[in-house]
């Protein structure tokens, strides 16, 4: 069994009950939510900015699964809330459920890298992960922390309610 930290995002039609979703199917299929951190309201950030504000959220989880079947899982729970494969990257989702940490693993694959190369620039994925467990280093040492300290300005991020 590992902990982990799954990312939620949604920025389509009713975001909330995406994001409520997410977390019942999840437990449905064996996955222990451990902790749901605070639904936050953030605007887009990456490649495409232009598209709505998203609903994000982060969960502590204890998994037996290794990293490509939580993967395979978490495509299949988003594909199931609507969210088109063949959609461009980056475009408005219904839901997307991003592994950001999994215990101490550091791989990469074709399919998966961990820790998510994006979590350290991220106010929208530090902010609840820093909710969620205020120490939590990545697997080289890196404290979020200081992480969330050297982010520039932008990305706002602001906490609506909980989820659960
Ligand atoms: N997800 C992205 C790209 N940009 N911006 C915000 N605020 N929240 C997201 O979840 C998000 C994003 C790609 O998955
Ligand atoms: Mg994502
Ligand atoms: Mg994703």
């Amino acid at each position: 069994m590992r902990t982990g930290y799954l990312g939620l995002g949604s920025n389509v039609s009713d975001r909330e009950e995406h994001l409520r979703a997410a977390v019942r199917m999840l437990r449905e299929r064996g996955v222990e939510v451990e902790a749901v951190s605070s639904a936050y309201w953030t605007e887009p950030v990456g490649e495409v900015l232009d598209q709505p504000d998203f609903l994000n959220a982060v969960l502590r989880i204890r998994t037996g699964l290794e990293p490509e079947e939580l993967l395979d899982l978490c495509k299949e729970i988003e594909a199931e809330r609507g969210r088109a494969l063949d959609a461009p990257r980056h475009s408005p989702r219904p839901l997307d459920i991003d592994l950001l940490l999994l215990g101490d693993l550091e791989l990469s694959t074709e399919r998966l890298t961990l820790p998510h190369p994006e979590v350290t620039g991220r106010r929208f994925v530090l902010a609840p992960l820093l909710e969620l467990d205020p120490g939590l280093a990545l697997p080289d040492g890196m404290r979020l922390t200081d992480a969330l300290a050297a982010l520039g300005p932008g990305q706002r991020v602001d906490q609506a309610g909980p989820l659960d």
